[in-house]
């Protein structure tokens, strides 16, 4: 045997001790790191919900089953996510994946939301339920014959209100935190007439109503 096929010998053997290595999982749990929690609360549903963004580090973790929320002694709720790592050669590749947990309509009072994985805890944030004094919306009875462009709540102002609900509306149904539920004119809140009612809208209002643009074209 000479020596280059000696060399080619070895270089083969380390590659494939490189992949059998790669391929021995000791550790099935994510790091704490990897994990983030964002506590959101409806603004009218009252419906607190936690995001959790799971990093997951290379393409053999996946994620088998995200949980429910549970609830351990006194105010604290706590998820446990499913994750496996498949046994294969593993790309590098980094996956963000997002889940919203339901936690409830909750009292003013001060909670926990804890992630585990496998069973293992990784991290928990604190969070305060503050019941505040809602500022209802004004509505007023719509006037058929007048349209207004921007003017989504019907009250005969194109303003700031506007804006805020189309918004609110948007983000609920982002969110899935209702089903669509519009609680004004689609066709006046569409104000860069595309069919669609969304922030773009939201945003269009509010720059009309500080003048930073001159017109809304309503399909009107
Ligand atoms: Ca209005
Ligand atoms: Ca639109």
């Amino acid at each position: 045997m000479d020596y280059k096929k000696l060399v080619l010998i070895l270089f083969i053997l380390l590659i494939n001790n490189f992949i059998y290595s790669q391929n021995i999982q000791p550790d099935p749990v994510l790091s704490p790191g990897a994990i983030s929690i964002n506590i959101n609360r409806g603004t009218y549903l009252r419906l607190t919900t936690a995001i959790v963004r799971v990093t997951l580090p290379d393409s053999c973790w996946r994620i088998i089953d995200w949980g429910v929320v549970r609830n351990q002694a006194g105010n604290n709720f706590y998820v446990d996510i499913k994750t496996d790592k498949i046994d294969a050669i593993c790309a590098m590749v980094i996956r963000t994946e997002i889940k919203e947990y339901e936690i409830g309509i909750l009292p003013s009072d001060i909670y926990s939301f804890s992630v585990y994985n496998n069973g293992e805890y990784l991290k928990t944030v604190q969070f305060q339920i503050e019941d505040e004094v809602q500022t209802p919306i004004p509505t007023v009875e719509p006037t058929p014959d007048i349209r207004i462009c921007g003017d989504y709540n019907n009250d005969g102002y194109v303003n700031i209100i506007d804006s805020v609900i189309i918004a609110q509306d948007y983000i609920k149904e982002f969110w899935h935190i209702s089903n669509k539920e519009y609680r004004g004119i689609f066709e006046q809140g569409d104000v860069n007439n595309d069919n669609r009612l969304n922030i773009v809208d939201a945003l269009l209002i509010a720059l009309y109503q500080v003048g930073l643009i001159d017109e809304l074209n309503c399909n009107f």
